[in-house]
């Protein structure tokens, strides 16, 4: 049985390397070189072309190199009996809320203002809510949301999640399906979106939701690009109803250097940094699943098809 890896746009390198230091006899092909497509059970992906993977008969599992599935589940000609698993890390998870804390911080304390300021060496004073009078609201409350959840209550945040369905955290005050969401929506000031991209979850940070939250509202998207629509971002700021937005990830990657969202002062741009998975880190837990595959034991962290995460 042979491993393959896809990653156009991401270096394989060091997967490469870390998957021969922890399991040296494996058989490794890296797409596209020349490689038998009969002899390949197990893939680990980002990104790879669409239609792919069903020309590779014996293929078993395709294995995600990040917390996002979208790029696998979105290809429809992905055959079904294929199993498809995502990354689950510690580092991956503190980055993620590490990150989230300072989007916060930085805008509850206004840096990002000061920083620009200071360009025009100008001295102007505003004034700032502390944690423990600011609301925070966390759509997608699963491994990442809740960490990102957990260090904002420690750090004195009051902190509201959304899901789909209920869940039971002890300091995330939770809110679930459509009836939830509008009662959720009303008392955040920063809105952070941790949701998976699914069919029922592209496009929902729109002017409808927008217009749910409270006047000066803020918008940190560290989930997918997809999510958003951006128009609708651009007039609610423009409007002033929200304040502005920190955002992470783009319909397109890299952002275009004649997007309108580069020259709009109220949005703070990232480029996909928020956690960036560590081959290191991750690769003991993709051969955990290639033997599990080789010993017919049941794999970890697998993706539910039908939901999309
Ligand atoms: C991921 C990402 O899904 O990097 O891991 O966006």
């Amino acid at each position: 049985m042979s491993f393959l890896i896809v990653s156009p746009g991401r270096d394989p390198k060091p997967w490469l390397e870390a998957l021969k230091n922890q399991h040296p006899g494996l058989n490794i092909y890296v797409y596209p070189e020349d490689h038998d497509k009969e002899e390949v059970e197990f893939a680990l992906a980002w990104n790879h072309p669409r239609g792919l993977f069903k020309n590779y008969p014996n293929l078993k599992v395709v294995a995600s190199m990040g917390a996002g599935v979208d790029h696998i589940t979105s290809d429809r000609e992905l055959p079904e009996n294929i199993k498809i698993t995502r990354v689950v890390d510690q580092q991956l998870t503190t980055d993620m809320s590490d990150f989230v804390l300072a989007q916060v911080m930085d805008h509850v304390r206004r840096l990002s203002y000061y920083k620009a300021q200071q360009v025009e060496k100008s001295w102007n004073r505003k004034p700032y809510k502390r944690p423990k009078n600011t609301t925070v609201g966390i759509m997608g409350i699963g491994v990442l949301g809740s960490a990102v959840g957990e260090k904002l209550a420690k750090n004195g945040f009051n902190v509201l999640g959304w899901a789909k369905s209920s869940k039971d955290k002890k300091d995330i005050n939770t809110y679930c399906g459509k009836e939830g969401l509008e009662e959720f929506l009303p008392q955040v000031e920063i809105l952070v979106c941790l949701l998976p991209l699914t069919s029922k979850t592209e496009n929902i940070l729109n002017r409808d939701l927008f217009d749910q939250l409270p006047e000066g509202a803020y918008v940190i998207n560290v989930a997918r690009g997809e999510h958003l629509v951006e128009q609708d971002l651009l007039r609610m700021i423009g409007s002033g109803h929200l304040s502005g937005a920190a955002l992470d990830v783009f319909r397109e990657e890299p952002l275009p250097e004649d997007h309108p969202f580069w020259t709009e002062p109220k949005i703070h741009i990232t480029p996909h940094i928020a956690s960036v998975t560590k081959a290191s880190s991750v690769v003991p837990q993709i051969i955990e699943n290639y033997e599990r595959l080789q010993d017919d034991e049941p794999l970890k962290n697998v993706v539910e098809r039908d939901k999309g995460y």
